[in-house]
């Protein structure tokens, strides 16, 4: 069992970065209970960005090849794009290194399939980030089902909309790349939205058995950043070269800009069959003008329903019993999960919260050597659910998970 402080080693320091960090800065004040970490070594290959970075998160080192430090260090943090996920966590799980990796675990099932093998092979601790399971009102919500209070569940709907890429000169970057990314939409909104359907309704409607899918893409090549004049703006998380612009191709700004093309989809839908005969439907897009990050679930049973808004982050709509419509739970009580941490009732968290229960509850599994939930397998079967969705959609029939 590794010794605390914990060493942290991060690989990627954009959006994933700067939230994960975040959870860490905030943890001994408000989780004193939590591990000890020590901030380490942070990760990417564009030196003078990650310099910078290193110096804003308060980590001590900076290495531009993460072979270097996956066995150096006590827990890894996979925040690097998907195509960056398989090599360095299996590594590190070979050393010994807890990981953390970002979701979706792997671009394809075949790449989960190794993560999954890794972590049932190594002693460290392995978990996936699907930081939504660590809402307050989703964790009540899942009382609340675990309870019975929802009688026999029946049906079940998600929703993940943003509207980032409905502009066609929205920049392209690995996210709009099979290789790189696995899916758009489905993997990296649908991967949540299965997974928190997953957490609240498998232990009563078992697992889905059978999806039928739709993918959708309605912009076919996209502007690469840096060329033709447009903005040198990258979302890749480690400052890899091969996620953006490889041309070099930086020419002024009456030249056009380099076109890539985009092969994953841009939004999709799909049927799932549950294994007790519960049904469901799910959808995700990066195209709906209107929605920001708009994720719902809901979730019905033959005694009553739950719906959840991360736009409304602080609460549950519930319904029980002879009740005539939803009563709007404020999930922000002390005696409610991970609320007593923070502020007194009332005093509403956000979305960076999550970031903070998931790496306390994370940490400690580490510390104490126990497993920690999402884990690499339900990473995986995450991951299958996505692929299969996808060739449902290619065959043009349901398929079934078997
Ligand atoms: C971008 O689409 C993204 O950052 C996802 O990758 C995250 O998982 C989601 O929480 C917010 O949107």
């Amino acid at each position: 069992m590794p010794t605390e402080p914990l060493q942290i080693g991060m690989l990627g320091y954009r959006f994933m970065g700067e939230a994960h960090t975040n959870a860490l800065q905030r943890l001994p004040t408000f989780f004193p209970d939590a591990p000890e970490t020590e901030r380490a070594v942070l990760v990417g290959r564009d030196e003078s960005a990650l310099a910078d970075a290193a110096d804003r998160f308060g980590f001590a080192e900076t290495a531009t090849d993460w072979r270097e430090v996956v066995d150096e260090v006590d827990v890894f943090y996979n925040l690097g794009p998907n195509h960056l996920h398989v090599e360095p966590s299996v590594a590190a799980l070979e050393a010994g290194t807890s990981v953390l990796c970002e979701k979706p675990l792997a671009p394809s099932t075949s790449g989960a399939e190794q993560l999954r093998a890794a972590a049932a092979d190594s002693d460290a601790v392995a978990g996936v980030a699907f930081n939504y399971r660590f809402v307050p009102a989703i964790r009540y919500a899942k009382r609340l089902i675990d309870d019975g209070d929802l009688g026999e569940i029946r049906q079940v709907r998600g929703r993940y909309l943003q509207d980032w890429l409905a502009d066609a000169d929205a920049p392209w970057s690995w996210r709009n790349d099979a290789e790189l990314a696995g899916s758009g939409a489905l993997g990296d909104l649908g991967a949540h939205t299965l997974d928190l359907l997953r957490f609240l309704v498998a232990d009563h409607a078992g697992e889905i058995e059978r999806v039928s899918g739709h993918l959708q893409t309605f912009t076919a090549e996209r502007p690469v950043p840096g060329t033709g004049g447009t903005e040198e703006t990258t979302d890749d998380e480690t400052g890899d070269g091969d996620a953006v612009a490889e041309s070099g191709d930086t020419a002024g700004d009456d030249a056009e800009p380099e076109m890539r093309p985009v092969t994953v989809d841009d939004a999709y839908s799909a049927q799932l069959a549950f294994e007790n005969g519960a049904v469901g439907t799910v959808e995700a897009s990066r195209v709906t003008r209107g929605h920001k990050n708009d994720h719902t679930v809901a979730v019905h049973g033959s005694e009553g329903s739950v719906q959840f808004s991360l736009e409304r982050l602080n609460e549950l709509q519930v319904h029980t019993a002879d009740a005539r419509g939803y009563e709007t739970v404020l999930v922000t009580d002390e005696s409610d999960p991970y609320v007593d941490h923070w502020w007194p009732p009332g005093h509403v968290l956000g979305w960076e919260h999550t970031f903070v229960h998931e790496n306390y509850e994370f940490l400690t599994a580490v510390a104490d050597g126990e497993s920690f939930v999402p884990s690499f397998d339900d990473g995986y079967t995450v991951q299958r659910l996505l692929d299969a969705i996808q060739q449902s959609d290619e065959r043009g029939e349901w398929v079934s998970m078997a």
